[in-house]
């Protein structure tokens, strides 16, 4: 056993204190979301057995069945950063409208998140993973919606867990991506990847090509590349439709993940402010790209908590490619 080992909570605190004044508020909502994810992990873990898998009988604002999972993720990370005492406003997947916090729980920070992203995996034991973007309020005044449609370059943190063959948080303050994997034994997010940084140009593309009848022409004709042998060597085709899987498989090994817009779908089906925002602010600390097709990921202007938006995000060198191809299609 490593007697210095470095956990979470001590990587947040030691970022904390190089950060002039502050006065440990973030840090203690990233402890509160450390406490809902490691609940959540455990609750998938033993979903099986404690008859958590199956629906709960409602639909969220989605239009979608909610599991039990997907109630419990939800209630543990609104309770856990309401009782935080660190944020004004959140914003949750499961949530038609903003979640306000009463006056004297209120803090500085706004909090989108999806609480079990990809939960159409949990009955087939597919990893599925939770979601957050953190931003600051900009004033002192009551919180508003204004607060929770701030643009992706406003984030102060974001991050995600991934529910999969063992628990990971992986986590950007702003400085660079740091990896923490959980270990059960001790009940502690264990720093294992340190800085980490997506490969410049990697093989393999990310796509439902279900829906390749739906594509339009750029896209059609990039996924086409990727699999010409006359292009040159063919990339792997890999996913598993849980973002959270996808995402993270792509910072490490690099390659590109892409949910466009469809003829069924304008805007894609990806969530701005608690999916595409989060990962495309920790692809960018890792040394990625996050595009929607036309902008970065990032300077998009939220206008609505859940809108959606096209998503191409991964290597620079792969996400340059097929933004190029898209261009060709413009002219
Ligand atoms: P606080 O007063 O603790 O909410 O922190 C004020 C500001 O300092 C935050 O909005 C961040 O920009 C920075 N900061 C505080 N804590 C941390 C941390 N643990 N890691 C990185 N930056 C931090
Ligand atoms: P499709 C899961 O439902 C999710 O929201 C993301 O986690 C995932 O990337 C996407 O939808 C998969 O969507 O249309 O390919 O099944």
């Amino acid at each position: 056993m490593d007697s210095n080992c470095i956990t979470l909570t001590r990587f947040v605190l030691a970022e904390q204190k190089k950060a002039p004044g502050a006065t440990g508020e973030l840090t203690q909502l990233l402890n509160s979301v450390q406490t809902a994810v490691k609940v959540i992990s455990y609750a998938v873990r033993k979903a099986g057995i404690t008859k958590l898998f199956g629906t709960a009988g409602e639909t969220n604002v989605q239009g979608e069945e909610v599991k039990k999972l997907d109630v419990l993720a939800n209630e543990l990370f609104i309770n856990m950063l309401k009782s935080s005492y660190t944020v004004a406003l959140l914003i949750s997947e499961e949530n038609e409208t903003v979640i306000e916090i009463e006056t004297e729980r209120r803090g500085k920070y706004i909090v989108a998140f999806d609480p079990l992203d990809g939960s159409s995996n949990i009955d087939c034991l597919v990893s599925i993973g939770s979601i957050f973007a953190i931003w600051k309020k900009t004033d002192n005044t009551a919180p508003t919606l204004a607060d929770g449609l701030q643009p992706g370059n406003q984030v102060v943190a974001a991050g995600y867990a991934l529910y999969g063959s063992a628990t990971m948080m992986v986590l950007s303050l702003g400085s660079g991506v740091n990896g923490f994997m959980l270990d059960p034994s001790i009940g502690e997010f264990i720093l294992t990847d340190k800085d980490m940084k997506i490969p410049q140009k990697g093989n393999i593309y990310s796509i439902n090509e279900g829906y390749t009848h739906l594509w339009d022409d750029a896209i059609k004709e990039y996924v086409q590349n990727k699999k010409d042998p006359s292009k040159g060597k063919p990339y792997n085709a890999r996913y598993v439709g849980s973002m959270v899987a996808d995402v993270h498989r792509t910072i490490k090994y690099g390659g590109v993940f892409i949910y466009p817009a469809t003829k069924a779908s304008p805007n894609g089906k990806l969530r701005l402010l608690y999916e595409c925002i989060p990962m495309a602010f920790i692809m960018t600390q890792a040394g990625g790209a996050a595009s929607n097709g036309q902008i970065p990921i990032l300077d998009i202007q939220p206008k609505t908590i859940h809108e959606r938006s096209p998503i191409f995000l991964g290597s620079p060198d792969d996400v340059d490619e097929i933004l190029q191809t898209i261009q060709k299609h413009k002219k």
